[in-house]
């Protein structure tokens, strides 16, 4: 052979073997910016709701209390740091500044400050201690600054939003790296606003010229993302449950939405397939019913099923998770929620612990478009290694094949994001023993993650069919775990008449409970059937599972006077409904009042007001009066107020005053939510 055959031989030979790297697939707009998807990855970070509201026991302060009060007895950030770095937690979000106008660093805007509190006499300055806690641990740092301000008193004058500018302007000069800026949608409305006490509401969408304050974030901390309802960055997932869709789009109408625009959550929340810009969704929500500290609230943190439920409804479904810690008087976060917490990451990493194992040669797709980009890459978790299919293809379908039987119940898929989110519709099958495939699951979005849980499911073969996307498909990841099954605790409810009854998550399980609060596991009582409890108890529970011999973890539900001797004395249809300790029934009244006999004479130290819980809200109070009578004749005003947040978060409200003699009571809206009849879904009362 001469010398330029050999050449030849050689080149041919070596074009055969390294076929050429093949082109990645055209993005679909739109797509995410590095800095949000830098951001996407951090998945699961903390909230700290801490600041007057703390120590005034709000949820909303109105901005009239004295900065003298805020004084933590043992402020430990490295506490906080320390909790969510064990967590896998990436950072945390901490209210700089609440709606009360309260800052956590001495601002040179407002006296309203930690410069007038009685905490480190005034000289601390709780944002730089947090930002360097969480640093040290290598974590993230970003901040909520409330743009609603109801201390200030330029607050809806034009003067306000150059103050709230510089605000932002300390925050993100003299704090180092921000991960992450926070704008909530509640603005406007009544406060003290410098004494003027009054109402100011505001043009959501143009007072505040968020273009221009963007634009400081931008040159301050070009990495940060912005979060508000319209992003533009993040957005709201348009709850305080914490749970996104089925269908969540990172896609966002963004043009279209302002901040606290009133339809945001139903129209808009779940993101739209035609979404001009890349906004995608974080779920906010509180370990605790409360975003601040009650120190009632310590025995209602939230249980490891609904915790669960948080982290599957959330991070499963595209969104991250924004999980809230309210922080105590101490200064810390409590051992309850620590201890809830843990709960949460070690079932998490359970259930994730065992992925089916996958033989790169067992895998097959309907369609690849070439070297790169081949079906392998699913098993590499990196984002930047992904399957996808040929040009052209908007539907294909990926087999994973096992040696043998495999049973699994949890399936987690991710596309490449940043292309841009494509799948519109999937279903998964698994392969029975004649060879036929059967459905077992279907969905529609996938995102950056989307995870399914699913019954025990046994297969050989298992196909997962992408039926419609926007463009031909991307999968970055794909994987199946069997996670362990969780025992549940028993779900107690009372009746009017007092009866309690327990309800088993399963069959077969056994009941414990304690009325003394002691342990149930140890101490319990078999349940056998409903038993009364009239007088204010703390029941607590625990289910067993005599086969396994294992407890589930307790649960403990708190019971007031029961109200088995009430009556209300409005007219209406429903009127009982509102003390048949049943929340998810309710009356409206046109008088915009409630008025109940307790059949007996009780010395009174507060009230609960449990709002609707349907999904469309109507007729919720916002500000009230409570009064009280002997002889249901002459009454007494015993308490006025606002329920704080109560059209996001319709929690239970609790209202407590100096103790009085009474017999009968009465709730009056003062101010609702709309121009609907005031709605109760629970009245409740506190006695000594
Ligand atoms: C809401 C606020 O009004 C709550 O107080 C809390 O800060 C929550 C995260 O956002 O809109």
């Amino acid at each position: 052979m001469n010398n330029l055959y050999c050449l030849l031989f050689i080149s041919c030979v070596l074009a055969s073997c390294a076929a050429p790297q093949a082109d990645p697939p055209e993005p679909v707009n739109p797509v995410p910016h590095t800095r949000q998807l830098e951001w996407q990855e951090l998945e699961f970070y903390a909230f700290a709701h801490f600041n007057m509201n703390t120590f005034t026991n709000m949820e909303w302060g109105m901005g009239n209390e004295d900065p003298a009060l805020f004084n933590p007895t043992d402020f430990d950030p490295a506490q906080w740091a320390k909790v969510c770095k064990e967590a896998g937690m990436k950072g945390i979000i901490i209210t700089a500044k609440h709606h009360d106008g309260f800052c956590l660093w001495p601002t040179a805007t407002t006296p309203h400050s930690v410069k007038n509190a009685t905490w480190k006499d005034g000289k601390g300055d709780i944002i730089k201690e947090v930002a360097e806690a969480f640093r040290k641990e290598g974590l993230k740092f970003g901040i909520y600054l409330s743009p609603w301000d109801r201390n200030h008193p330029d607050y809806g004058k034009p003067e306000y939003i150059e103050v709230f500018r510089q605000q932002l302007r300390e925050l993100l000069t003299n704090y180092g790296e921000i991960f992450e800026v926070w704008f909530d949608g509640a603005n406007g409305g009544t406060g003290y606003y410098g004494g003027a006490n009054e109402e100011r509401r505001v043009d959501k969408k143009n007072y505040y010229d968020w273009q221009n304050t963007y634009a400081i974030i931008r040159e301050l901390q070009p990495n940060a993302v912005i979060f508000g309802d319209a992003g533009p960055d993040v957005r709201w997932v348009g709850n305080e449950h914490g749970f996104a869709y089925e269908t969540t789009w990172s896609n966002l109408m963004r043009d279209s939405i302002y901040g606290g625009m009133p339809e945001y959550a139903e129209k808009y929340a779940s993101g739209q397939e035609n979404g001009t810009h890349w906004v995608p969704a974080e779920a906010d929500v509180s370990i605790r019913p409360g975003w601040y500290y009650h120190e009632y609230e310590d025995h209602k943190v939230k249980s490891l099923p609904q915790l669960l439920e948080i982290y599957y409804n959330s991070i499963g479904r595209n969104s991250s998770l924004l999980l809230n810690f309210p922080i105590d008087k101490r200064g810390k976060i409590h051992e309850n929620d620590v201890s809830q917490l843990m709960k949460l990451v070690n079932k998490i990493k359970e259930d994730f612990a065992s992925p089916l194992p996958m033989d790169a040669d067992n895998l097959s797709a309907s369609s690849s478009r070439g070297k790169g980009f081949e079906v392998q890459q699913i098993l590499n978790e990196k984002l930047g290694n992904f399957w996808a299919a040929e040009d052209g293809q908007t539907s294909a379908s990926i087999t994973i094949d096992f040696p043998g039987p495999v049973v699994f119940n949890r399936f987690l898929v991710q596309e490449n994001i940043a292309l841009g989110q494509r799948v519109k519709s999937f279903d998964l099958e698994v392969q029975q023993a004649d060879n036929s495939w059967k459905k077992i699951a279907s969905g529609t979005t996938i995102g950056f993650k989307r995870i399914l849980r699913l019954p025990d499911t046994e297969a050989r073969s298992i196909r997962f069919t992408i039926n419609n996307s926007k463009d031909s498909p991307t999968v970055s990841h794909l994987a199946f775990f069997k996670a362990p099954s969780l025992l549940l605790p028993p779900k107690i409810s009372r009746e009017k008449s007092g009866m309690v009854s327990m309800e088993a998550s399963e069959e077969g399980l056994e009941m414990y409970y304690t009325l003394d609060g002691s342990d149930p596991a140890k101490n319990g009582q078999l349940y056998a059937g409903p038993f009364q409890v009239l007088e204010p108890t703390s029941i607590h529970a625990i289910s067993r599972d005599p086969q396994a011999e294992k407890f589930s973890e307790p649960v403990q539900k708190e019971f007031q006077l029961a109200k088995k001797d009430w009556e209300v004395m409005e007219p209406g249809e429903n009127a009982t409904q509102v003390i048949d300790d049943n929340a998810s029934t309710n009356y409206f009244s046109n008088q915009d009042r409630v008025t109940i006999d307790l059949g007996a004479t009780y010395s009174l130290k507060g009230f609960t007001y449990f709002p609707m819980q349907n999904r469309y809200l109507s007729g919720l109070i916002q500000s009230f009066s409570f009064l009280v009578s002997k002889d249901g004749e002459s009454w007494t005003e015993v308490s006025k107020g606002e329920f704080g947040n109560i059209a996001n978060s319709p929690i239970e409200q609790r209202v407590i005053f100096p103790t009085v003699e009474a017999r009968f009571i009465r709730l009056k809206a003062l101010s609702k939510l709309d121009d609907q009849p005031a709605s109760f879904a629970e009245i409740g009362v506190l006695i000594e």
